[in-house]
């Protein structure tokens, strides 16, 4: 699994706080520990309270770099934010995200192949949120012509099929878990696949066990990529413990450890 670290996101107001105050030190702080957890990648996301993620992103992207070469995915809705994030960029990147509009696409493909950035195309459009999993297919379909027509590697994608809270779209989770493995179909190569994690228990009690439950299920569908919280030490377990399952790890008593990034 290619663990993608949540935490540095202006929807936690520890972070907010730091971005308004220029507080490196706090930043990084959370790099580390995600890093320690075995992140292999950092989300990096100025929050909705940014008055000004034109000046901020670039700030959280050098100030990351400074201690870690890990992947940056570059978490806004607004391009012009993406590509301030890129140009500040010198670890590699992965673009958080676009949708399946064509004009949005028409952008973000030829930037992502600029930069030599992964991407990451979300089943949405403009019209909204999809209610099925056929909805779902065809805007990853629509995503994944549109990087064949541009010549942008398949591999390089990662399709999210965009998790709802468990307390707003319970009815639709099948059908996601259904869409994670059903989009590994689409096309040869196949896209890789990542979902927002934490998503799925926004507004609920026990969002631990719902993120955990969930994840365990996804990698049983064939989930490559999450973006998640790693300091979350049962999550984490209940990872390598499907992984294990799904044969991608090798048993042994102490394989907990073993599979711990030190
Ligand atoms: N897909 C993609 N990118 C994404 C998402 C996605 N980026 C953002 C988000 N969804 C994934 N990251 C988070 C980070 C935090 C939370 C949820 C998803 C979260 N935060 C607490 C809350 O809202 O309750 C913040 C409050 C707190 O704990 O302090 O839940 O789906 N491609």
């Amino acid at each position: 699994m290619f663990i993608i670290g949540e935490l540095i996101n202006g929807m936690y107001p520890v972070i907010a706080k730091a971005i308004i105050d220029k507080d490196k030190a706090v930043i990084q702080q959370y790099a580390l520990k995600q890093v320690a957890c075995g992140a292999s990648a950092l989300d990096i996301n100025c929050g909705p309270a940014s008055r000004q993620p034109l000046i901020d992103m670039p700030w959280l992207i050098e100030t990351v770099q400074d201690v870690t070469n890990l992947t940056l995915c570059l978490d806004s809705s607004k391009i012009s934010v993406i590509e301030a994030g890129l140009k500040a960029a010198k670890n590699k990147t992965i673009i958080n995200s676009t949708t399946a509009d064509k004009d949005k696409l028409n952008i973000i493909i030829p930037l992502a192949l600029k930069y030599n950035s992964s991407l990451i195309g979300l089943a949405m459009s403009a019209k909204g949120i999809p209610q099925n999993k056929d909805q779902r297919l065809e805007l990853a379909a629509e995503i994944i012509t549109a990087c064949l027509e541009s010549g942008f590697p398949v591999e390089n994608l990662y399709l999210d099929p965009i998790l709802m809270p468990v307390n707003v779209a319970q009815a639709q989770l099948k059908d996601i878990l259904e869409s994670i493995h059903e989009f590994k179909f689409i096309s040869q190569p196949s896209p890789k696949t990542v979902v927002g994690l934490s998503n799925i228990s926004q507004g609920t009690n026990s969002r631990n066990l719902i993120n955990r439950s969930f994840l365990t299920m996804a990698i049983a569908y064939g989930l490559d990529s999450a973006i998640l919280d790693p300091l979350d030490n049962q999550l984490l377990d209940a990872l390598i413990t499907a992984e294990l399952i799904m044969n991608k790890n090798i048993y042994c008593a102490s394989y907990l450890d073993a599979y711990r990034k030190k």
